[in-house]
């Protein structure tokens, strides 16, 4: 529960998976449903394509050029870094900050082309933390079978399989993992109790995290 006038600061709520798993459904309902509830929130996604960084990054998955998978590391990473600062902003503020995929998503894909874990984890050190990580579960042979993976680099089965294992690998205690096999609706009730814990635990501790 809030003490005196200070609103706290907006919780980081980070959704991630592979490819298929609902994510992009699941953020704009919360989203919609927080906006109803009169809570103060942005819907955001990574990568986020419309920067300079992002357009490299949208011709880069459209198969458009051919960076080594180091480079193109850094680009991810660089794209997180260049809206840190707005995001540390917003969340003082005290917005909620909703994102499809964050950096967990830069190590499980780089991983999964071979790159050495800790290498790829050192780029994100220091980006804010997330108060809230949902691990939306889906095998990816499963979500071969809801129409198909779509035509973007890395969306075939031998590669979503191989992030898949690397999420295995990074998954924290704290996680929340949530099944993406049931209905949207009864996945979207799961995850705005989830969501609404988290958000009050940042009002009753308005000391922004590192
Ligand atoms: P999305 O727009 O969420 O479908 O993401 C586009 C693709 O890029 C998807 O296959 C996941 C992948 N991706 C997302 N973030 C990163 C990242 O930080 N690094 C790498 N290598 N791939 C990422
Ligand atoms: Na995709
Ligand atoms: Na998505």
């Amino acid at each position: 529960v809030a003490t005196g006038s200070s609103p706290g600061r907006g919780a980081l709520i980070v959704f991630e998976g592979c490819d298929r798993s609902g994510k992009t459904t699941q953020t704009q309902k919360l989203f919609d449903c927080l906006v109803a509830m009169g809570r103060k929130v942005e819907l955001w996604r990574f990568p986020e394509r419309t920067t300079g960084v992002g357009k490299m990054i949208d011709e880069y998955l459209k198969s458009g050029n051919n960076l080594p998978d180091e480079a193109i590391h850094l680009l991810f990473s660089a794209n997180r870094w260049e809206t840190a600062p707005l995001l540390k902003s917003k969340l003082a503020a005290g917005v909620t900050i909703i994102t499809d995929r964050y950096a967990y998503s830069g190590v499980a894909f780089s991983a999964a082309k071979g790159l050495d874990l800790n290498w790829c984890k050192s780029p994100d050190i220091g980006l804010p933390l997330p108060d809230c990580v949902v691990f939306c579960d889906l095998h990816p042979e499963k979500a071969a079978k809801r129409g198909g993976f779509g035509e973007e680099r890395y969306e075939n089965i031998d590669m979503q399989l191989k992030v898949y294992h690397q999420f295995q690998k990074l998954r924290q205690s704290d996680w929340k993992v949530v099944d993406a096999s049931q209905s949207v609706d009864d996945m979207h009730e799961e995850i705005k109790t989830l969501a609404l814990e988290a958000m009050d635990h940042c009002t009753s501790k308005p000391q922004q995290r590192s």
